[in-house]
């Protein structure tokens, strides 16, 4: 198992959220990357650092208009001139261009950078500053990389990035997510001739938007398993279990929601369903989102699995006898993170 990851992933330093309407500290903090691989270099893991990438798979997975947007908000932030209170030095957005809003109305494109910071953000607690683009980019870097080893034969490959990806949907950020590194890694995996790939999600919140990147395609099946939005949890409006792709794309999403407090029996069970809907849509390799976040300790989620439930999810997901590409999504407890990340990764060695 090979380790990838750049150091320009420590650049994005949101400081803050605004969770609810109270700014908070941040939990999608750069220290998660540090601990991560100083416990798997511990480990004698082997660590390499990505290579560059150009843009076209990333830009096949998200609307160009929206990576350009990414790539420039915070310059034109600073160039606006705002006072310092003003988002505290981080873009935040004010007015977001929902159907609420617009109504039916035609678009038309704003002029000031406060109202333009809406356009591709959809909630409040995904703030962008000085090194956000960067950070995001060399993750994508990191995705892309570890599905380039795959390709070139090894068995797991997993990409130690931030900040995560799974929310991040066509041309939308949020949920501390600006890029699916996740979506990029199995672009890449498909453009580099598996004809069929499978995206198994395994953070504690549902990936709306790897979900909404792959909801029409037939050649990419997205499972993931995670706490019921139905019971109040983020993403709240999307990752319900009806929601099983459209067109081409019917029946290669499955969604399994599970109920706060369930342990490792019921999240060990949906970890089953999805390799098995894995393996009967015929996967050639596969993609895991894996988040850390549905583990006991962890702050933002309820669902209390154990450290040998992790190892477990990655042996099950070996069962699939196909490449793996592991890509970092969440998880929160800093002095249980890199357990966690390397009985997973010794699960899906096999
Ligand atoms: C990739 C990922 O795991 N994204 C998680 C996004 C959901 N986080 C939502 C909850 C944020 C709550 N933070 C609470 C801080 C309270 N002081
Ligand atoms: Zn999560």
């Amino acid at each position: 198992t090979t380790v990838v990851w750049s150091a320009e992933t420590l650049a994005h330093a949101p400081g803050a959220e605004i969770w609810i309407g109270v700014r908070t500290p941040g939990t999608e903090v750069a220290e998660r990357v540090t601990v991560i691989r100083d416990e798997l270099v511990a480990g004698g893991f082997p660590l390499v650092e990505a290579a560059p990438h150009e843009d076209e798979v990333l830009r096949a997975v998200h609307e160009p208009a929206f990576v350009d947007h990414l790539r420039e908000v915070w310059q034109q932030w600073e160039d606006g001139g705002y006072p310092p209170d003003y988002g505290q030095d981080r873009v935040v957005p004010y007015v977001f261009p929902t159907e609420a809003m617009l109504a039916g109305m035609p678009a038309h494109h704003p002029v000031a950078t406060h109202a333009r910071a809406g356009l591709y953000c959809y909630d409040t607690m995904t703030l962008v500053g000085p090194g956000t683009w960067q950070a995001a980019r060399a993750a994508v870097d990191a995705a892309q990389t570890a599905a380039d080893l795959a390709a070139a034969g090894k068995r797991v490959a997993y990409a130690l990035c931030r900040p995560p990806g799974h929310h991040a949907t066509p041309a939308g950020y949020g949920g501390s997510c600006y890029l699916n590194n996740a979506a990029v890694a199995a672009q890449a995996l498909r453009d580099h001739g598996f004809a069929k790939v499978a995206i198994i999600d395994v953070d504690a919140h549902h990936g709306n938007g790897t979900q909404a990147i792959f909801w029409e395609r037939p050649d990419v099946f997205y499972g993931s398993a995670h706490v019921d939005p139905g019971a109040g949890w983020f993403p709240h409006y999307v990752g319900f279990a009806d929601e099983t792709g459209t067109g081409s794309g019917q029946g290669t999403t499955l969604n399994i929601p599970i109920t706060p407090e369930s342990g490792d029996a019921a999240w060990l069970s949906a970890l089953t369903r999805l390799r098995d809907a894995a393996e009967m849509f015929g996967t050639e390799a596969v993609v895991v989102s894996l988040g850390v976040d549905a583990a006991a300790d962890d702050p933002e989620s309820p669902l209390r699995v154990t450290t040998s439930g992790y190892r477990e999810t990655g042996t099950i997901i070996a069962s699939l006898g196909v490449p793996v590409v592991a890509v970092q999504e969440g998880g929160y407890h800093l002095p249980s993170l890199g357990t966690l990340v390397a009985e997973t990764l010794h699960g899906l060695a096999g």
